[in-house]
This record gives structure tokens, sequence and C-alpha cells, in this order.
């Protein structure tokens, strides 16, 4: 088992190859990927953070390591999709406008498609008009909406106000690392949800659909 500090160095400066392959693997082999990504991804990447605000690295060195840990996702993401076919859950993922941090959005993409729910993930910096046209269309009942930063988590009221008018049963929740800094201004947004951990958000999620909703959870 490798430290938070030993996954880092290795994403950094080690083989590509053996780092892809070295994440995917860990993230295939445990069964709850939500709880891996709370314990070990989201901790390299904030380690990874502290590396690069105290200068010891460049902002290259971080995209590469970014870079591999969403190669590393999208490989283990490509053996679970499959699951969720049958669902009555169908999620929108999405970063709100203007926001990059894509990678957080995916991992709690994973984390609903493990749930069983049928998922789509729109990555980085959603239009809003763009995200409320997708949402109608595609009749979905679950919004995720991540934001980062205090300019993105103002952005986020813009896309529930909208989601609130085309898609009115929606359930609508907002997570990230906005949610967490600035919790005064998250509690005003209108989300059904607010929470960042994401079993706790997605199970809060399945309690507003209600039982009859609620599918199989995913192995
Ligand atoms: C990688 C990175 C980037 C990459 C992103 C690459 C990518 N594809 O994601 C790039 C280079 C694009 C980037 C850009 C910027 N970044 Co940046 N970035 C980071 C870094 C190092 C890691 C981010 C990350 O992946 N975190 C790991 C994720 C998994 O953690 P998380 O966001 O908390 O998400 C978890 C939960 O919150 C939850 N979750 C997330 N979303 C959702 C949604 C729902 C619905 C739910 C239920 C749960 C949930 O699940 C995740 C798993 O546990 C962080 C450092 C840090 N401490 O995080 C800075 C950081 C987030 N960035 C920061 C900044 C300032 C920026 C820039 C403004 C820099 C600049 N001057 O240009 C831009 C902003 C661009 C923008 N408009 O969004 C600051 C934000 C400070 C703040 N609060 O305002 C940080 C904290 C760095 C710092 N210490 O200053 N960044």
């Amino acid at each position: 088992m490798r430290t938070v500090g030993e996954w880092a160095d290795l994403l950094l400066e080690g083989d590509p190859e053996e780092a892809v392959e070295a994440l995917r693997d860990a993230l295939t082999r445990h069964g709850d990927r939500a709880t891996f990504f709370e314990e070990t991804v989201a901790p390299i990447q904030r380690e990874i953070g502290e590396r690069w605000a105290s200068n010891a690295i460049g902002v290259a060195d971080e995209h590469r390591a970014s870079n591999l840990v969403a190669e590393a996702l999208a490989h283990a993401a490509a053996t679970r999709r499959s699951i969720g076919g049958q669902s009555r859950v169908r999620a929108v993922v999405a970063c709100v406008e203007g926001e990059l941090h894509a990678l957080a959005a995916r991992m709690a993409a994973d984390a609903a498609i493990d749930y069983g729910w049928r998922v789509t993930f729109l990555g980085a910096n959603v239009p809003t008009r763009e995200l409320a046209r997708y949402v109608a269309q595609s009749k979905a009942n679950v919004v995720l909406l991540s934001a980062a930063t205090l300019p993105n988590l103002r952005q986020a009221r813009h896309a529930i106000e909208r989601l609130r008018e085309v898609a009115p049963d929606a359930v609508v929740a907002v997570g990230g690392r906005g949610i967490v800094a600035y919790p005064e201004v998250a509690r005003t947004l209108g989300a059904d949800v607010i929470e960042s951990d994401l079993n706790a958000a997605l199970e809060a999620i399945e309690e507003r659909l209600g039982p009859s909703l609620a599918p199989e959870r995913g192995s």
C-alpha cells in the first residue's frame, strides 16, 4: 500500500504507464470507489496542490499528474459503465460554467455509477443554458453540480435557478471544495442537497427520490 506522498511522487515523477496502471488497478480492486476517492485520490490531489502552492513543483508537473489521474479514472470507469442500464435514476454530472476542476466531478460521476444510476458526465465548464437544455431534454431526475472556487459556487446559483425552471422535479445537489470552503454561501444556493462527501450525498439523494426510485446498488 502506497502512502499519499508516494502516490504523488509516482504521478509527478514516475513512469507514466506504471502510474496509470497502478492507480487503475487500485481503483478496480476497490469495490467502493467513493471511499477510495475520499480517502486516497482526493488527498493525493491535495498533496499535489500543496507542492504546487509552495513552488516545490510547477504547473506543468501538476498538469501531468492530474492528467494521469484522469486517465486512470477513465480506464476504471469503462469497466463499470454498464451497471446502471436499468436504473430509473438518470443523473447528469457537470462542473458549473467557468469551473475547470473536472476531476472532482468525474469522481462524483463514478461514485454515482457505482450506486447503479444511469450517469451522463458533461465535464468541465458547462454553460448554464446548455446544462439546462441538456437536463430537460434528457429528462434527468438528478443533477450533480461541482464547484471548487467562490466565483464558481456563485455560478451554481444561476444554474440551479435555470434548472428549477426547466426541470422542477429534478433533485439538484451541489458538492466540491467550494461548499467546504464557503458553507455560508453554499447554504443560500437553493440546492436540495449540499454535501461534499460522496456517499453521504448520494444516499441523501436516494432518500429524496424515495424507495420506489432507488435502484439496487452496483457491486
Ligand atoms: C488539479 C488542480 C487544478 C487543475 C484541474 C484539473 C482537473 N482536470 O480537474 C487546473 C490546472 C485546471 C486548475 C485550475 C485552477 N485552480 Co486549481 N487546483 C487543483 C488541485 C491541485 C487539485 C484539484 C483536485 O483534483 N482535487 C481533488 C478533488 C477530488 O477534491 P475535491 O474538489 O474536494 O472533490 C471531492 C469532493 O469535494 C467531492 N465532490 C466534488 N464535486 C462534487 C460534486 C457533488 C455533487 C458531490 C456530491 C461531491 C463532489 O468529491 C471529490 C472526491 O472526494 C487543487 C488543490 C486542492 N486542495 O484540491 C487546486 C485548487 C482547487 N485550485 C485553485 C485555484 C485557485 C485554481 C485557479 C484559479 C488557478 C489560476 N490562477 O488559474 C484555476 C481555476 C480554474 C477554474 N476556473 O476553475 C485553488 C482554489 C482555491 C479557492 N477555493 O478558491 C486550489 C485549492 C489550490 C490552492 N491551494 O490555491 N486547478
